[in-house]
């Protein structure tokens, strides 16, 4: 691998851990745990791993634990900080007992079925120490939901002697290793399963997870262009940028970055949801700051749209439910060769309002609701382009507006969508130490013999040698949802609330960043090195979350 100069000096970085997991190690079990939903459904779903107690660690006697070998998926989209979380994993597992082996599951969930694996040895690992990428061993986005797959997972852990499996993935894929776990314990295989919060998302979070990794690093690395849109902007005064968020259906990362950037507009989806808004009143917003600016002298600007934007308007939001229960096996609508016969079926399936919510998408919107799903039967968000939907109708009504004489401003616009450039960023310092000490983490939950926990890593906006580890039961984070047309249990996904202190700091101060007065923050990029308050701060979420 050729190497730049950051990466070379970026490899002798020593991510910083809690204390307690700095040397010997002693496990705290707290109370029992419910469900956050659903209770009764849930505890007969998951005997085995049902009501377990949270876990901490502290700082305690040394301990000798037995040899286990444990294996590792990367699950999903990457984010900043995977990398480390293998780190953090190995060097535990090898603290703990310089016998402990490490195997790596190639390209996701799919290589514990195909038993695609590596030995991870040390070699390999320092070639990735506090780099961005998953490409220590690939991701993957195949469902493990089937009992075949897990009696082809248990072949290989029998085969290799494999005690242990870390799930490093999102909602879904914790999800799935709850379920695997709760399989394994039922069929008394003796492998248990651990999960990673990933995600830049920063959909997987709840009172026990303050956030997932990879969430930190993203939003740098988009706020830090944002900044820079805003100050060409600010210096040529002549194009509106309209920037459209990845971040699947939460408006986290939108919202983050807004924070960090203070834009003139930001549209954040659950608030659009909450206010039941529709397409035109979306516009009509945007219409109304566009004006106002143009009428002193300012034809720029800049605004802000979360990818999930168009599942969180309600009329479209019923539509993909209905579509979600039409097309879940749907044999006769699988069985349709042309998109158009497709089309033709769906339109005809729906109720009256949703066909006419369909009929009025542009085309290639509607095909995106109905045939690009991922594996896990999700809408594609990242692939609709919402932003230029936006530029050609805002466009539209200005037109309109010249002509009724209300506007005289000039609307040029350019569009611009940040996903793929932040998700393989070199980790920020946060995500370095903090994925670390999830990996470091899961092997003292692995050495203790747990199963069906996620590893967890608190008190996030402390500086980390007061960070506290342990593990929470992942059933603690279960709910019942309808997912293809059945009740299933899943992780509640973690959605902007909209009395939360993050979105509640946005409301108060967006007026005045949308007024002739603007008020944009120019981020700059991610630092590595120098001081704490530029380089180890965590993201304003979790700053004003936290109160602080
Ligand atoms: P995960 O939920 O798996 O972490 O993926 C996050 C994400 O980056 C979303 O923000 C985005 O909508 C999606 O992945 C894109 O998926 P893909 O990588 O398959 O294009």
């Amino acid at each position: 691998m050729i190497k730049s100069p950051l990466q070379i000096a970026r490899a002798s970085y020593q991510p910083k851990l809690p204390t307690a997991l700095k040397g010997n190690v002693v496990l705290k079990e707290g109370a029992a745990t419910e469900s956050v939903a659903d209770q009764a459904d849930i505890k007969t779903l998951f005997p085995n791993t049902y009501g377990m107690p949270l876990i901490s660690f502290e700082a305690g006697v040394k301990k000798e634990y037995p040899a286990v070998a444990a294996g590792v998926i990367l699950s999903g989209g990457q984010a900043p900080g995977g990398h480390n979380v293998i780190c953090g994993l190995f060097d535990g597992l090898k603290a703990l007992n310089p016998n402990n082996k490490l195997y790596g599951f190639l390209a996701g969930p799919s290589g514990l079925v195909d038993h695609n694996y590596i030995e991870l040895t040390k070699e390999i690992v320092d070639e990735y120490r506090n780099t961005g990428g998953f490409d220590i061993i690939g991701s993957g986005r195949t469902k493990l939901e089937e009992e075949w797959q897990y009696d082809k997972g248990t072949e290989i852990c029998k085969k290799l002697g494999i005690n242990a499996i870390v799930i490093i993935g999102g909602d879904d894929s914790n999800t799935n290793a709850c379920v695997l776990a709760e399989y394994y314990s039922q069929k008394k295989t003796g492998i248990q399963v651990i999960g990673c919060p990933k995600t830049i998302d920063g959909d997987l979070k709840n009172e026990m997870i303050e956030t997932s990794f990879g969430f930190d690093t993203a939003c740098k690395v988009y706020s830090e262009l944002i900044g820079n849109i805003q100050r060409d902007a600010n210096s040529a005064k002549k194009y509106w940028h309209f920037i459209r968020l990845m971040g699947r259906s939460a408006s986290h990362i939108t919202l983050e970055c807004a924070l960090q950037s203070q834009p003139n507009i930001c549209i954040v989806s659950e608030e659009v949801e909450a206010k039941n808004q529709t397409l035109n009143d979306v516009v009509d917003d945007i219409i109304k700051v566009i004006v106002h600016r143009a009428e002193h002298g300012l034809n720029f600007g800049t605004i802000l749209i979360p990818e999930g934007l168009i599942e969180f308007i309600p009329a479209v939001k019923k539509l993909i439910s209905e579509l979600n229960d039409l097309l879940a096996h749907n044999e006769d609508f699988n069985a349709l060769n042309t998109d158009e016969e497709k089309r033709q079926y769906v339109k005809g399936m729906l109720s009256p309002v949703s066909a006419e919510v369909y009929r009025s998408l542009p085309k290639g919107i509607a095909k995106q609701l109905t045939l690009d799903r991922d594996p896990h039967g999700n809408v594609q968000v990242s692939l609709i382009e919402t932003e230029k939907l936006l530029i050609e109708m805002v466009a539209k009504r200005l037109a309109q507006l010249k002509a009724e004489g209300s506007y005289k401003g000039k609307f040029s616009a350019l569009n611009h969508f940040f996903g793929y450039e932040g998700r393989c960023a070199i980790p920020s310092n946060f995500d370095a130490d903090y994925t670390y000490s999830l990996g470091y983490t899961a092997s003292v939950l692995i050495s203790e013999g747990k199963t069906g926990y996620m590893s967890s890593v608190r008190n996030l906006t402390a500086p980390a040698a007061e960070w506290i580890a342990g593990g929470v039961p992942i059933t603690m984070m279960m709910n019942m949802e309808k997912r293809h047309g059945k009740m299933k249990p899943v992780i509640q996904k973690a959605l902007v609330q909209l009395d939360g202190a993050p979105f509640q700091y946005f409301a108060k101060h967006r007026e005045s960043w949308g007024d002739e007065k603007s008020s944009y923050i120019y981020p700059g990029p991610i630092q590595y090195y120098g001081p704490t308050e530029v380089c180890d701060q965590p993201t304003r979420t979790l700053l004003l979350e936290q109160e602080k």
